[in-house]
């Protein structure tokens, strides 16, 4: 799954990338495009690995990219980011970062630091992005309907598709609240339309700022996910060793480490939950979406255990808790065998009985 980190110039993103993979922060100005697989913390997965003392611990991971920051105040800036944009198809999810930080050291994009001016902005951008997207589908469309060739009734769906997207972005609402069934996604997919994807608001606040409430609970934006992060502080805690870092994290009176809450919360916007696999060799938590059934989940495994799947062996992580061993869950009647259609629930620990 991955995160593509947008934001304006030196909102913070690569410092916000460095605290996450603990590597140094690139040149400012630096337009290379970061890459670095984040490890979702899980404390079932630290439990479990006591518990199992496996050869190997494997969390869940999202891929995260830092990319150039977006200046739409110049010619040459709104150029670059329609590049950016024609390149970020392929995420999953958009990590809007917006500075809420001073410092003297760094000159504001537009003349002063305004978190809300920014997120509109950004916002703007995107859907215009998408505007222009459909347009020119549309556009397309509309010539190929009226020749009599094979597509022409799927193109006459798609146009009549692409035509509802055109209303939403025009009166401002992102395509993902017009997409509603897997047939319409499956119809526009491939465009990377940048509003369909989930968006996740990092807010990068200063030092002076760990106690203020950012929730923008007076905009219509509640409705999106916002996590306040310090990516200057984070970014010196993830150079400390494990006991400092608590200690600095107490002091300063952070509950809640960046790299968990930005993960966490990606993880969740993808609508994403964890199944798990115990043994002496790994264990393991595997992301499927929410809702996905066990001979689904199967084949994240292996796509053997998918075709020749007969039944999945399934306790809770809650329960193993509880009762100390596998055993005892066992006598309690807290395992159970279940089929292809069952539902998998996140914290699931399965083992999957094939046969190929
Ligand atoms: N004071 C303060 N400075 C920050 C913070 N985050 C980033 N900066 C500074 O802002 C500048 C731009 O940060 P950078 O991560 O390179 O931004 P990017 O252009 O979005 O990748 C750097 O000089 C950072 O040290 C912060 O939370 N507080
Ligand atoms: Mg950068």
């Amino acid at each position: 799954m991955k995160a593509a980190l947008l934001g304006l110039l030196q909102s913070g993103k690569s410092t916000i990338m460095a605290s996450l993979s603990g590597k140094a922060i690139p040149p400012i100005g630096s337009v290379a495009i970061e890459e670095a697989l984040v490890p979702v913390p899980d404390e079932r997965i630290d439990w479990l690995t006591e518990h199992y003392k496996p050869k190997k611990t494997v969390n869940a991971t999202v891929d995260c990219l830092d990319l150039p920051g977006l200046n739409f105040a110049d010619e040459h800036g709104r150029a670059a980011a329609r590049r950016l944009f024609n390149q970020i198809g392929t995420a999953d999810m958009l990590v809007l970062v917006i500075r809420s930080f001073e410092n003297q050291a760094v000159p504001p994009y537009r003349n002063s630091v305004n978190p809300s001016r920014d997120l509109a902005e950004l916002k703007t951008e995107l859907l215009l992005a998408d505007l222009e997207l459909v347009t020119t589908r549309i556009e397309k469309l509309e010539k190929q309907v009226t020749k009599p060739t094979k597509t022409q009734a799927k193109d006459k769906v798609e146009l009549e598709l692409q035509k509802k997207l055109q209303d939403a972005i025009e009166s401002e609402k992102p395509i993902n609240t017009v997409i509603k069934t897997e047939a319409e996604l499956e119809i526009i997919k491939s465009l990377g339309f940048l509003t369909l994807k989930p968006i996740v608001i990092a807010i990068n606040i200063g030092e002076d700022q760990l106690d203020e409430n950012f929730d923008f609970a007076d905009t219509e934006d509640n409705a999106l996910d916002f996590i306040a992060i310090c990516a200057k502080l984070e970014y010196e805690l993830a150079q400390l060793d494990a006991a400092s870092r608590e200690e600095f994290m107490a002091d300063l009176g952070i509950t809640e480490s960046a790299k968990s809450k930005f993960v966490n919360s990606c993880y969740s916007a993808l609508g994403l939950i964890s199944f798990l696999t115990v043994g002496s060799d790994e264990v393991r938590a595997w992301p499927i979406k929410k809702g996905t059934n066990a001979v689904n989940a199967a084949g994240k495994v292996h796509s053997d255990i998918q075709r020749g799947f007969i039944r999945a062996e399934t306790f809770a992580f809650d329960a193993l808790k509880e009762l100390g061993d596998e055993k005892a869950v066992k006598a309690a009647g807290k395992t159970r065998l279940e089929g292809k259609e069952y539902t998998v629930k996140d914290g699931d620990i399965i083992d999957f009985r094939f046969n190929v």
